[in-house]
């Protein structure tokens, strides 16, 4: 414990102490024991303290053309890129995701990164004619303000980055609250960009509690928007609570996402990408494969080969590169996957494989459950319908195309989707009836890319998307400019 660091907020570009005098530690979820550093305990004076800092920098920052706020954003590029190896250890160490997918996560945040510094030579507005004669109608667009950034624990480096990226380019001053279980990565992504020369108080990054914090940055007057990442159920209380001050919110939820195989599929594609979906990242994704829905005449053949690969998934600490499952997160995820096993049994489902957590040699040093999967699913039961967030896979049975979208659409996600298909008219049925923000034919539900929008409907989602030109849109307001020029007076 003598060697252990203290890291420390960052406000008004000074690293410091949080006023409460209190700070926590994080351990590493491969090795319960192994504690990684001490954080900030803040409090809602820190907060405030930050979002005054980011207030005071935002006329310096917005007024700063935007290919000169790109410029910072390049240099952060090249940042992210140097420190790549440092920045998927830290997410593995602290969040216990495979090193592969930490290092997918670092790739994804230089993706962001590069594609907002872009947009800062392409903050277009429109011209267009307008319904009077010597009259200029135009748009432009201004910094929202003062943002908070919101975000969850399992991606600890990339959903900061596709937030504060475009937020930045777009001039707004920022405030960051990482998850509390995942501070060290957003220490890290803070310090790049204050290499990377960003002036003080443009991004301000405080620690801690989110009853505290995360309500000081909800609540606050002189903020005007709040973008959020994490559970429905939070989203959905930090909406109601920020939209009282009638800010500008973007939350983005839960997921049950589901893959419908039909008979004639390459079973190849489909095993491959489901197997992905639902156990790569330990299932602690908002995008991973929760249910898979297989045509009636191919489902035996199908789910013989899912066990079979199923099987073969080696389970580990997440910095060895050889494992493909590493642990869940936390003690709490540990638990509710658990809970959420034993719940799916009592409810008469049967599991076809796994279901127990992973113990032998030095792996009770770990939060490890087996990759599970659970057949004779019926669509009303809890385990079918409620987010799990870890390496669970429901599996049902449909007649055809219609019954296996309704079974898809029959929850009050909406995030994601996929389709295993050879046959055009069909997959052009699914993409027109499922009910999802993202829809993919023949790859798995994960992902996506940085320059298109992220984001789901129904209780996946709400407000403008994430990534791509819709996030440029949520970190700005639109300003309608009409110039008369005739140097008449109206009638
Ligand atoms: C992905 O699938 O790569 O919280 C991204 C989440 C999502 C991001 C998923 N917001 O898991």
């Amino acid at each position: 414990m003598g060697q252990l660091t203290t890291y420390q907020n960052y406000i008004d570009g000074q690293w410091s102490d949080s006023v409460s005098g209190e700070t926590y530690t994080i351990t590493n979820p491969a090795h319960k024991s192994q504690v990684l550093g001490r954080f900030q305990r803040s409090n809602n004076e820190d907060a405030v303290r930050a979002i005054e800092a980011a207030r005071n920098a935002l006329d310096g920052w917005a007024s700063t053309p935007a290919p000169q706020r790109a410029a910072i954003l390049f240099k952060a590029l090249q940042l992210m890129e140097a420190r790549g190896d440092e920045l998927a250890r830290s997410i593995t160490i602290e969040e216990g995701k495979p090193i592969g997918d930490a290092m997918g996560e670092v790739k994804r945040s230089m993706n962001i990164t590069e594609y907002a510094a872009g947009e800062g030579r392409r903050m277009f507005g429109n011209t267009t004619p307008s319904e009077l004669p010597n009259t200029v109608a135009y748009t432009s667009r201004r910094p929202l303000g003062v943002v908070g950034i919101i975000t969850p624990w399992n991606f600890p480096l990339a959903i900061p980055a596709w937030k504060i990226a475009p937020a930045l380019i777009c001039g707004n001053t920022l405030v960051f609250k990482p998850a509390s279980a995942t501070p060290m990565t957003a220490v890290a992504l803070t310090k790049i960009f204050e290499d990377a020369g960003l002036p003080p108080g443009v991004l301000n990054l405080v620690t801690g509690p989110g009853g505290s914090v995360g309500n000081t940055i909800v609540d606050h007057p002189d903020v005007s928007g709040v973008s959020f990442t994490g559970s429905t159920e939070v989203g959905t209380a930090l909406y109601t609570r920020a939209t009282q001050t009638l800010k500008k919110v973007q939350a983005e939820m839960g997921g049950k996402n589901a893959v419908i195989v039909l008979e004639d599929a390459d079973m190849d594609s489909a095993l491959g990408g489901i197997v992905q979906g639902a156990f790569g990242s330990t299932g602690q994704r908002c995008t991973a494969t929760s249910r898979v829905v297989v045509q009636e005449s191919v489902y035996d053949a199908f789910m013989t080969e899912l066990i079979e690969r199923t099987s073969k998934l080696t389970v580990g600490d997440g910095l060895d590169p050889a494992m493909d499952i590493a642990p869940l997160s936390s003690q709490s995820q540990f638990n509710t996957v658990m809970e959420y096993i034993g719940i799916g049994a009592e409810e008469g489902a049967t599991i076809a494989y796994g279901g127990n957590p992973r113990t032998e040699g030095d792996l009770d040093e770990g939060y490890y459950v087996e990759p599970t999967i659970f057949t004779n699913v019926d669509t009303n039961m809890r385990i079918a319908q409620e987010e799990i967030f870890g390496p669970v896979l429901t599996v049902f049975k449909a007649a055809d195309l219609e019954e296996a979208v309704s079974i898809t659409n029959n929850v009050k996600f909406g995030l994601s989707s996929s389709i295993y298909t050879m046959d055009i008219p069909q997959a052009f049925r699914y993409i027109d009836t499922v009910e999802t923000g993202i829809v993919h034919v023949n790859s798995p539900t994960l992902g996506g890319e940085v320059h298109l929008p992220f984001g789901g409907m129904k209780e996946s989602g709400v407000g403008t998307r994430e990534q791509g030109t819709e996030a440029i849109n949520f970190f700005t307001e639109p300003v309608t400019v009409y110039i008369d020029y005739s140097s008449a007076a109206r009638a």
